[in-house]
């Protein structure tokens, strides 16, 4: 399979983004590794652009202002297709710049896109709770939120507002992202959303989640809102989309 890109959107995460690469390629060396930074103002872009591995393996999407992290992902995949015409790329992953995502998990996110998966999804709570430094109202608003996805959905996953995902690239492209405008959580919620209406074979890896590193976050009032009128939204907005009658759009557990 050929290397795999990380697709990595950051505003002002300079404090974290030095670890977060050396440790995907402690774990995946030949993984490529996509930023795409929203004028962090940080030193981002000339940080990534003074790396040895910059236009090798490290490559830079810069974007004029705070744009949102669903659109900043859209941008970022477009760019990875757009590569993929003349580069093989098989598989297309998306990480928080802040470590909470733990490099350490990608060899079993590979092993699953090898095995079949369309979509792999990153989970904290199958199977235990393993969420590392969180208070304890962000994890009830989280483990909340999965429980009000799976509720109106009906998407069977346990971790349905993660943002850590390997996709197989075959796939991606053949998804119509063009109507999807959300941010936040809420875009998490619909790409996985699209994806299993349209069939996809969807898997769950567990992972270990930590709070962010270094830095501040960007979760904000208004990316809670916009999950709790988006996600009845989406439903309904697919309502006559059955998905595959289930068969592959079920976690394996
Ligand atoms: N390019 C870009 N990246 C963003 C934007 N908002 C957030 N990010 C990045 O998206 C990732 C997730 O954002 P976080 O702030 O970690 O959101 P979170 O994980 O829900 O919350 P915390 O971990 O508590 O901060 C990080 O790498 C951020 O830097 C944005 O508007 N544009
Ligand atoms: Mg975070």
């Amino acid at each position: 399979m050929p290397s795999p890109f990380i697709v990595v959107p950051t505003y002002s995460e300079l404090e974290n983004l030095p670890s977060f690469t050396e440790r995907v390629w402690t774990v995946v060396p030949d993984a490529r590794v996509l930023v795409v930074d929203d004028a962090s103002g940080d030193g981002t872009p000339a940080w990534v652009k003074a790396h040895p591995r910059y236009d090798r393996s490290l490559f830079l999407l810069e974007r004029p202002g705070k744009l949102g992290l669903g659109s900043a992902y859209l941008a970022g995949f477009a760019w990875v297709l757009q590569r993929s015409l003349t580069e093989p790329c098989g598989v297309v992953i998306q990480m928080d710049a802040d470590l909470s995502h733990d490099p350490l998990a990608l060899p079993a996110f590979l092993r699953e896109i090898d095995a079949g998966a369309d979509l792999v999804l990153a989970t904290r709570y199958r199977g235990g709770l393993r969420v590392i430094n969180w208070p304890l109202s962000r994890l009830v608003l989280s483990l909340g939120a999965g429980q009000y996805v799976r509720w109106l959905t009906g998407m069977p996953f346990t971790d349905p507002t993660g943002g850590f995902k390997a996709f197989r690239l075959d796939k991606l492209e053949t998804l119509d992202l063009s109507g999807i405008h959300s941010d936040g959580y809420a875009f998490q919620i619909e790409v996985t959303h699209l994806a299993w209406k349209m069939g996809w074979k969807i898997t769950e890896v567990p992972i270990v989640f930590e709070d962010r590193h270094a830095g501040t976050s960007k979760m904000s009032g208004n990316i809670v809102r916009e999950a709790i009128w988006r996600v009845p939204w989406m439903t309904l907005r697919r309502l006559g989309t059955r998905a595959s009658s289930n068969v592959n759009g079920d976690s394996r557990t």
